[in-house]
C-alpha cells in the first residue's frame, strides 16, 4: 500500500456527482490518472449502501496500492477491508473513529488511517493533537459540494503547513484554474471533487493535476 506521506492528490468518489452504476469506471480512471488516496462519500446514503459500494471498490484500490477511505462510517473499515475513515468536526472523535475502524483488525493488518476535516488553523492544530493521520483543510473556496460552509481562503495555509506535521490536504473549490494560486499559497496536497468527477477524461484530468502537484513538490 502506498504511503500517505507521499500522497499529493486525493480523489473522492462522491455519489452526489457520479451515479452508483458508474462507480467502478470513475474509480478506475481516477486510479489510472494517479490519484494517491481514494475516498468513498455518499451523503444521505444509508450504511448498507455505502458498505456495498465500498466492497465494489476495494479490489480496484487494492490492486492500485491506493488507500481506500470511508467517509462518515469508520465501522465499515473492517467490514469491507478499507484502509481508513474520514470524519468531520461534528462526527466521531479521532479516537472513537480509530476504535471503530480498527477493532476487528488489531494485529492483523496496518492500523487504520483516520482523517479529519478542519476549517481553521486552530482546528488543524487540534486535529493533529487529537491523533489524526491527516487533515482536510478547507473549504478554501465556496463549493456546491459542501453547501453552506463558508470559504476560509488561502491566508492561513502557510501557517497551517508550518505548524502541522501530518499531511494537509487542501480542499474546497479547487480547480485547474486556481491550482497554481493554491500551490503558490503554500499547498502541497489537494482534494478535488466536482471538477475531477465532471471531467470528460477523468484519467487525463487527474494526470494533469498530479503532474502540477509533483512539479510544485519538486518530485
Ligand atoms: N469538505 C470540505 S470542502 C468539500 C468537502 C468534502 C468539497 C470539495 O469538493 P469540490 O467539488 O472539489 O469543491
Ligand atoms: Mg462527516
Amino acid at each position: 500500500m502506498n504511503a500517505l506521506s507521499d500522497a499529493l492528490l486525493y480523489g473522492i468518489l462522491d455519489l452526489g456527482y457520479t451515479a452508483a452504476a458508474e462507480a467502478e469506471r470513475a474509480v478506475e480512471q481516477m486510479l489510472a490518472g494517479g490519484v494517491d488516496v481514494l475516498q468513498v462519500r455518499a451523503k444521505g446514503a444509508d450504511e448498507a449502501a455505502i458498505e456495498a459500494l465500498a466492497h465494489r471498490l476495494v479490489p480496484l484500490t487494492e490492486s492500485a496500492g491506493v488507500p481506500l477511505i470511508v467517509n462518515d462510517f469508520p465501522q465499515l473499515v473492517p467490514a469491507v477491508g478499507a484502509q481508513g475513515a474520514h470524519v468531520g468536526q461534528e462526527d466521531f472523535s479521532v479516537a472513537d473513529a480509530r476504535w471503530r475502524a480498527g477493532r476487528a483488525l488489531a494485529g492483523e493488518v496496518a492500523p487504520p488511517i483516520i482523517g479529519k476535516s478542519t476549517h481553521s488553523f486552530e482546528q488543524a492544530v487540534a486535529a493533529e493533537a487529537e491523533g489524526a493521520d491527516y487533515i482536510g483543510f478547507g473549504p478554501l473556496f465556496a463549493t456546491p459540494t459542501k453547501p453552506g460552509r463558508p470559504a476560509i481562503g488561502l491566508a492561513d495555509l502557510r501557517r497551517v503547513q508550518a505548524a502541522v506535521r501530518i499531511p494537509v490536504f487542501c480542499i474546497g473549490g479547487i480547480k485547474r484554474a486556481n491550482l497554481e494560486a493554491v500551490l503558490a499559497a503554500g499547498a502541497r496536497r489537494v482534494v478535488i471533487v466536482s471538477e475531477m468527477l465532471g471531467a470528460a477524461d477523468l484519467a487525463g484530468y487527474a494526470r494533469e493535476v498530479k503532474a502540477a502537484l509533483r512539479a510544485a513538490a519538486g518530485a
